[in-house]
């Protein structure tokens, strides 16, 4: 496997092999789970479907990921082993550029990769991250992969889970969250329920959410709540469905 900096921009899998890199590393570090190798292999392959770019589909969703985050009380994004490898220093930009409060969040809950996990997020500039001692419960889901912090995703109004399992996804949809799901699949239960599901590599999705937190900043409510009104998620998830059926953008 090639380094990171020895992959060249224009070469045709560049995203695909960036992304095989750090989640390598992460897993090398002890942030990533074996599982989330799998994961990663199951996201590359829809990834290669789509024609590894970001769909005009999916870059609505961001733009209105972009307004619920500007227009949200209490904005937390949420942070698995996949996505502190793949995006942290993106993940630690787009929280400070939203005013959003990053939580550590595992689907396979242990305390070795929760604190290789919060450390990776600090060396990368987050300078406040929960997650750590959770003293909440998302109602209806069992062991540990219900533990939140109340200052964090239990008490959020809008909340980001990229790559979340679908269970999880559907509990924080029943306790009324507004949910910004990214996902490469689009049939994926946690993109079904999400309010805006953004089907795309969150390596191209975090920084283009920022690019657009960017944009619209200082913009009036109104313009956002123009935004999230014009936007279908069903459509949204049948744009990127077809997409990787007929191979070719319309
Ligand atoms: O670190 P943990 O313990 O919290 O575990 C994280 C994983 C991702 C292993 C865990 O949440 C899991 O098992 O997830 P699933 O159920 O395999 O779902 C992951 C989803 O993310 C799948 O639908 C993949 O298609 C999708 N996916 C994988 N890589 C990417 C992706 N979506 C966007 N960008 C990616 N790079």
């Amino acid at each position: 496997m090639a380094e990171e900096a020895e992959i060249p921009a224009d070469h045709p899998r560049h995203d695909s092999l960036l992304t095989r890199h750090r989640i390598e590393d992460g897993v090398d570090k002890g942030i990533t789970s074996k599982q989330g190798l799998i994961a990663e292999g199951r996201g590359e392959a829809f990834d290669y479907l789509l024609g590894e770019q970001t769909i005009p589909s999916a870059d609505t969703a961001a733009r209105t990921a972009a307004a619920y985050l500007l227009l949200a009380d209490y904005p937390v994004l949420s942070v698995n082993g996949n996505v502190a490898a793949l995006v942290p220093g993106e993940i630690v930009d787009l929280a400070e550029t939203a005013g959003a409060v990053i939580e550590v969040n595992l689907f396979n809950r242990s305390e070795t990769r929760m604190t290789a996990v919060a450390e990776h997020l600090r060396a990368h500039g987050a300078t406040n991250v929960l997650g750590l001692d959770p003293n909440e419960r998302i109602p209806g889901l069992n062991h540990e992969r219900a533990f939140v912090d109340a200052e964090g995703i239990y008490q959020a109004d809008v909340v980001m889970v990229p790559l979340e399992d679908g269970d999880r996804a559907e509990a924080l949809n029943a306790m009324g969250k507004v949910e910004i799901v990214i996902d490469l699949n689009p049939l994926s239960r946690s993109a079904q329920v999400a309010a805006v599901p953004i089907i795309d590599n969150i390596i191209r999705a975090v920084p283009n959410i920022e690019r657009h937190v960017r944009d619209l900043k200082g913009g009036s409510a109104p313009a956002l709540e123009r935004i999230i009104e014009e936007f279908d998620a069903d459509r949204a998830l049948e744009a990127a469905e077809r997409q990787i059926r007929r191979g070719s953008l319309e």
